[in-house]
């Protein structure tokens, strides 16, 4: 047996023995060939999980026609948007993960448990949002596909926990990001660059169940930039994870529109996700180009004001709006 093996590639390597499909058995097999330390002690053993990984992915090609799998790395992108989980080792971002999705992602008491992303989608009212859980982020080296993959994102939530104070740990973090030009919206560094990558953030104070006392909550709350959503939260006793699924979306910047035909009702299962300051002549494009050409005007219902009014084509779209558009 190799030495210095991580316990935590003992369970991966538990849950590849029990996968039953060629796609988990892949994942997992190249989770253990992240996590594995490299060195002269495991050098026979990385060469057995390759001689594996590759006889799976031929399986894998064969079975679905020509073109390879693509990597775990790169995930598709899923529902109105993705939002990117990202912290410090062991804050919670993986029990976030398992509480607001169907994901199993490992977790564990020891620092740097997760190697490589993992999404699960997060049911908010009537829509989807993906979340994407991802490794820590510390001091060191981040993979390249790590930033590519906040890159790719639509909105990045941080996580924090105590004991460590989050407004260092928030400060520390942002440096990291600015290694590699990613920027958290609201933030920009001292001295100006190009090439940045921004996207809003949303600051999450995780295991709030130890701070009992409110005072000990504000106080840690309190140290973390007020320009940004922040909200504490327990993954574990499931604490503040309703209104954290509602800021995941809000953090999105997009609206939910609900069409309808004239005289008849809208339907509220299904709302047009579209980005904020949308206009209902765009809404109309979206839909059909045929409307957008035709478009005469449109009448809303809105939750404020709006009560069937005439409004014309550049009427940005306001959340919960119901359209009625007459070409
Ligand atoms: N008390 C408490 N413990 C929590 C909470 N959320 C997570 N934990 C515990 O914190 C430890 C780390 O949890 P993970 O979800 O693996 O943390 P992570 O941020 O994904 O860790 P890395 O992948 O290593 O960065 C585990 O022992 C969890 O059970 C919480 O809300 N309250
Ligand atoms: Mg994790």
């Amino acid at each position: 047996m190799p030495a210095n093996l991580p316990p935590q590639y003992f369970e991966v390597e538990k849950r590849y023995r029990e996968a039953r499909t060629v796609s988990d058995k892949l994942r997992y097999l190249e989770e253990m060939m992240a996590i594995m330390p490299k060195h002269k002690g495991t050098d026979k053993l990385r060469a057995d999980l390759r001689r594996r990984l590759a006889q799976l992915r031929e399986m894998g090609a064969t079975r679905k026609g020509p073109g390879r799998r693509a990597p775990v790395y790169l995930i598709e992108p899923e529902g109105v948007g993705q939002v990117a989980l990202l912290g410090p080792p062991n804050t919670g971002k993986s029990s976030l993960l398992a509480a607001l999705t169907k994901a199993q992602p490992l977790i564990a008491p020891y620092p740097y448990t997760t190697r490589l992303p993992l999404a699960g989608m997060m049911r908010y009212e009537n829509v989807q949002v993906q979340l994407v859980d991802t490794p820590p982020v510390g001091e060191e080296y981040l993979e390249p596909w790590f930033p590519d993959l906040l890159r790719r994102a639509d909105a990045w939530a941080v996580v924090l926990a105590p004991p460590e104070d989050p407004g260092l740990a928030w400060q520390r973090l942002c440096k990291n990001l600015a290694r590699y030009y990613l920027c958290p919206e609201g933030n920009p560094p001292e001295t100006p660059t190009s090439n940045l990558t921004v996207r809003p953030t949303l600051l999450i104070l995780n295991q709030a169940d130890l701070l009992p006392e409110p005072e000990d909550l504000a106080l840690y709350l309190d140290v973390l930039p007020s320009n940004y959503p922040r909200l504490a939260v327990s993954a574990l006793q499931g604490q503040g994870l309703a209104p954290l699924r509602a800021a995941l979306f809000q953090i999105l910047g997009m609206v939910r529109v609900y069409t309808r035909a004239p005289g008849k009702a809208a339907n509220f299962k299904a709302p047009f996700v579209v980005p904020r300051r949308t206009t209902v002549l765009e809404l109309a494009e979206r839909i059909h180009h045929d409307l957008s050409r035709n478009f005469k005007f449109a009448r809303v219902w809105g939750q404020k004001t709006f009560e069937g009014q005439r409004v014309t084509r550049d009427y940005p779209l306001q959340e919960g709006d119901v359209v009625e558009i007459h070409g």
